[in-house]
């Protein structure tokens, strides 16, 4: 493909892992983990959160840790319009998509043209699943981190297509950062969590719950929100109205929610709560194998079984089938 090409984005025809993920985050020095225990233990990690929750961050302070437990994590970054990667990634979509031509060609604000980047390179996803797949016994976690804004890939066709993509080859959980600054506001607490639900039910896939910048806040009073529905009720008496009242009862619809959910505080500054945080991924991995695996093999099976019983399995589109525009319409059009 030439990059030259005013219409063309995208900076080559196939995507490229650089040897930067075997690095140490810090020092660059190159190291070879092939063969090692961690075979066939590999699990795919998507970093989701809301803007400033301190997500690429959360990737770097992951990445130092992965590396001195002498498993480098392999990261990828799907943020096309970050700026200063404080992290090697091995494979970065930047190499592949550049943000502000995209946002010049098609005419669009940043926002449309990150959702853009990422649909474009969605349409070369299948290289980085076979890329993935070739590493599967190198390395133990493979660490996406997702564009600053939540919705971008939460609500994106892309977003999905890439999640699907993996869970379906691999082990795959969610990590969903939270600011735990930010959530003291207990409404500001309840949309987080409103969230997080809504990523589970979507992605069916396991979740842990990051409580990050806790060098700034302790996470103790969101366990306690999350424990003891009396605490949260008498955070709110303070605010009254329509919204105290929808939050109540929002914290009794979520309580089953919470009794399941893997919660773990988290500095992504100074690396407290990190290897607490791998325990969770190891149990997250042990859920995807024991209940995400079973009920997509159950859903294939049942597809299948669908297919076979109503014959259409023996299918053919036929020319024809979709009746083509008449080009005599117009002709039919009051003049
Ligand atoms: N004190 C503190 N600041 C953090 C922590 N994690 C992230 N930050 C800061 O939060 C801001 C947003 O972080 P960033 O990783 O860019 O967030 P993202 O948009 O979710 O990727 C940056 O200024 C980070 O330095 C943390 O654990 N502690
Ligand atoms: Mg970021």
């Amino acid at each position: 493909m030439d990059t030259d090409t005013p219409n063309d984005a995208t900076a080559g025809p196939s995507l490229s892992a650089s040897d930067e993920g075997d690095r140490h985050p810090k020092a660059g020095s190159a190291t070879s983990v092939e063969g090692d225990s961690s075979k066939n233990e590999s699990i795919c990690l998507i970093v989701l959160g809301m803007a400033g929750s301190g997500k690429t961050t959360f990737v770097q302070k992951l990445a130092e840790q992965l590396y001195e437990n002498e498993t480098p994590g392999y990261l990828i970054n799907l943020d096309p319009a970050c700026q200063d990667m404080p992290y090697p990634a091995t494979i970065d979509i930047r190499d592949t998509i550049n943000y502000k031509r995209v946002m010049k060609e098609y005419e669009l604000g940043p926002n449309g043209a990150i959702i853009t980047s990422l649909n474009l390179f969605t349409t070369k996803f299948d290289q980085l699943v076979t890329l993935v797949e070739q590493k599967k016994n190198s390395h133990k976690h493979f660490v996406f981190d997702t564009p600053g804004q939540i919705e971008v890939f939460n609500w994106s066709a892309s977003g999905m297509i890439i999640t699907e993509s993996l869970a379906s080859q691999m082990p795959t959980a969610v990590v969903y950062v939270m600011d735990t600054v930010r959530n003291k506001n207990p409404a500001t607490f309840m949309s987080n969590m409103l969230y997080a639900c809504s990523i589970l039910y979507k992605t069916k896939l396991p979740l842990v719950l990051v409580l990050n910048k806790i060098d700034l806040q302790s996470e103790q009073f969101i366990r306690d929100w999350m424990t003891d529905f009396e605490k949260y009720l008498d955070s709110l008496e303070a605010e009254q109205g329509f919204i105290t009242n929808l939050n109540r009862s929002l914290a009794l619809a979520l309580d089953e929610f919470y009794s399941d959910l893997k919660a773990v505080g988290v500095s992504s500054t100074t690396g407290m709560g990190m290897n607490e945080f791998l325990l969770a991924v190891d149990q997250a991995r042990q859920e995807y194998i024991d209940i995400y695996l079973k009920e997509r093999t159950q859903l294939k099976e049942s597809a299948r079984q669908t297919i076979l019983s109503s014959n259409m399995s023996n299918l053919t589109l036929k020319e024809g089938a979709i009746p083509e525009e008449d080009e005599d319409d117009d002709e039919d059009e009051v003049p």
